[in-house]
């Protein structure tokens, strides 16, 4: 057995004029409630230091570096640290990053039971869109406000298994998860912004954007039989709702725990490492049953081509 109890830190909602240290104390009363639980690793969600700002149209870029960090750990964030250090407890988070030479990027991180960074991932699939858009009921700007990431998808041995990350809208996309499966990865870990209802589908709401979510992950989990965390930031922010249903899924693709709230909660449960090996070595075996010589299209070519009429 390789056990990691892992505790998925869902944020309820985080209004606009919330400052960091409001939601680092936050993070830090969930973070003593999972060490009581006995927790190895606490995963938080995507932006999980402030309010989900994409979704407010800005001009002035002086404005929008105000929701970036320069530098992780930084001023607000020590305290978190210092915490997961003394607990000796691996945590991720995600939160928008500002680089030195001035690139901006929705970033998580992964740190060992030490408070030691050992793994950043920068979002890859960006949703939304650059400008104003006026036919959407509300606006999702992470294409104006964010670079695509320029990490892949690795992954990073650490608490005795293969670790790996991805945010929010790359949960959709299988490629994501079969990119770290073909390194052997143990456990996802993830966190999610996502609005509880289509802004371009009005009558789309609830259990679907929960289903479809689940769906993602739970397939991502089987297909590359290995454990996968998804925490939501969820509740209502200034009036803009965000779905919970945080989860944590087993190799099998089944939910082991799942989030009732909408609120801060915690959902724990002990993962063992060692279960990813049974579908990796069987129906899930790469190396004896992929046939890459057919899959080219999938890095080749981006949009769909249908073959020319007859
Ligand atoms: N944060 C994030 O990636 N949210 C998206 C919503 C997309 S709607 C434009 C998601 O896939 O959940």
């Amino acid at each position: 057995m390789r056990t990691v109890t892992v505790a998925g830190a869902q944020l309820g909602p985080i209004q606009k004029a919330e400052s960091r240290e409001q939601v680092v104390a936050r993070m830090i009363d969930l973070m003593d409630q999972a060490k009581a639980k006995g927790a190895d690793l606490i995963v938080y969600p995507e932006l999980a230091l402030t309010t989900f700002f994409p979704r407010w149209y800005m001009e002035d870029q002086a404005e929008v570096d105000k929701w970036f960090e320069k530098e992780m750990p930084n001023a607000a964030t020590q305290p978190l640290f210092d915490r997961a250090k003394e607990y000796g407890m691996g945590m991720s988070f995600g939160y928008a990053e500002l680089t030195p030479d001035g690139h901006h990027f929705n970033t998580s991180i992964l740190t060992d039971k030490t408070g030691r960074i050992v793994g950043k991932y920068r979002k890859t699939h960006l949703p939304g869109h650059a400008e104003f858009d006026t036919e959407r009921a509300f606006q999702h700007l992470e294409k104006r406000y964010f670079e695509p990431g320029d990490t892949g998808f690795p992954v990073f041995r650490t608490m005795g298994g293969i670790f790996g990350m991805c945010i929010c809208n790359d949960r959709r996309w299988p490629e994501v998860y079969r990119v770290m499966g073909l390194q052997g990865v143990e456990m996802v870990v993830l966190g999610y912004n996502t609005p509880s209802v289509n802004s371009q589908k009005g009558e789309e709401a609830g259990d679907k954007r929960i289903f479809h979510s689940n769906l993602s992950m739970q397939a991502g989990a089987y297909q590359n039989s290995t454990w996968v965390v998804g925490i939501a930031k969820a509740g209502s922010e200034d009036g803009h709702p965000l779905m919970g249903g945080s989860v944590i899924i087993n190799p099998d693709g089944e939910i082991m725990a799942q989030a009732k709230t909408e609120d801060d909660e915690l959902i724990v449960h002990a993962c063992d490492l060692d279960d990813t090996i049974f579908g990796k070595e069987t129906i899930f075996n790469f190396a004896k049953h992929r046939r890459i010589e057919h899959y080219g299209l999938i890095t080749s070519q981006v949009g769909v081509v249908v073959p020319p009429e007859k």
